[in-house]
């Protein structure tokens, strides 16, 4: 890692089907789709982390901002737009193609309480005559105070490099959170050892902390079988949260892993041989205090 290496996270919002996924794939170098949808049923947010020599990308999910059909959603607009404050930068992604709609309108009309720099980026951009772009941006602009306005093409590729760019040189200084391949290669992993560790802490109750950790060891995928086989660690901070974990004749542990498999099965629709291990690591807590503080937990 070099001097002046930044970091930083970004959110991505805009209204359903404008490239979000789309962007994340071509970003995170993925051929499995990023199930951000799926996603949203967990607790985690972080939806791919990219890592290069200069810079490290922590990109988060922010469902939920879309006009709610009920009263009440009108509570959880508004935690996702408070979200938003905590973020160093957000994208607001629009499909150029299909303009300016309500949908858009409404998200416009909620970032004006974000005091975070924001992004317009313009997607599908391979889908319009260059003369339409001007007058396009022209419409936004009026909007909101946009920090840059970027045209891209997540499908093609086209202008996403500096995207990439400029976004760098608005993340603050700082470390870098997370190993290089850590969610890198493979976004699903984080989701994964969340839903592990939810099966965990349902089946122990307070005997087991929540600061216990899982470790995705491997990922890997038989493109015959269409078998996924993944590996895991559950990392505990002492033997004797081993034995419960693992229990009698480890039939707990049985059980946490049939469970958990459903719902990784769930995630990545295929089946999947998942194979768990228990691991004693004392000063575990200490080393993910950092990461927690920026939402690796909770
Ligand atoms: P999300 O709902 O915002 O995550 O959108 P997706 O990434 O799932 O994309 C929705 C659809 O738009 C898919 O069919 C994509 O292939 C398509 N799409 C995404 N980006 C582009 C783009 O830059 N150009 C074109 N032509 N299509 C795109
Ligand atoms: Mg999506
Ligand atoms: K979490």
């Amino acid at each position: 890692m070099q001097d002046n290496f930044r970091s930083g996270f970004i959110a991505i919002i805009g209204r359903p089907n404008v490239g979000k996924s789309t962007f994340m794939n071509r970003v995170l170098g993925q051929k499995i789709a990023i199930m951000s949808d799926k996603a949203q049923t967990t607790r985690n947010k972080i939806q791919g982390v990219y890592t290069k020599d200069t810079a490290q990308f922590i990109f988060i999910d922010t469902p939920g901002i879309h006009k709610p059909k009920h009263r009440l959603g009108d509570f959880m607009v508004q935690s996702s737009i408070n979200a938003l404050n905590e973020v160093d930068l957000v994208i607001f992604m629009i499909n150029a193609k299909e303009g300016m709609g309500k949908g858009d309108q409404f998200i416009m009309e909620k970032l004006k309480s974000v005091n975070q720099p924001i992004f317009l980026v313009m997607n599908k951009i391979d889908e319009i005559h260059p003369d339409e772009l001007l007058p396009l941006i022209d419409q936004y602009k009026d909007e909101l105070n946009f920090e840059e306005i970027i045209p891209i093409s997540a499908l093609n590729g086209n202008n996403v490099n500096h995207l990439m760019d400029v976004m760098e040189h608005h993340l603050p200084e700082g470390p870098q959170f997370y190993p290089e391949d850590h969610i890198t290669d493979h976004p699903e992993r984080f989701i994964i050892s969340e839903l592990i560790r939810e099966k965990v802490l349902h089946h122990t109750r307070e005997e087991i902390p929540h600061s216990i950790a899982v470790v995705i060891e491997g990922i890997q995928g038989d493109e015959d079988s269409g078998l996924i086989d993944v590996q895991a660690t559950i990392i505990v901070e002492r033997n004797s949260q081993k034995g419960i974990i693992i229990g009698k004749q480890g039939r707990m542990l049985r059980q946490i892993g049939i469970e958990a498999r459903k719902d990784i099965e769930n995630l990545l629709g295929s089946k999947v041989y998942l194979e768990l291990w228990v691991k004693v690591e004392k000063d575990w807590r200490n080393r993910i205090h950092q990461l927690r503080e920026y939402g690796y937990n909770e």
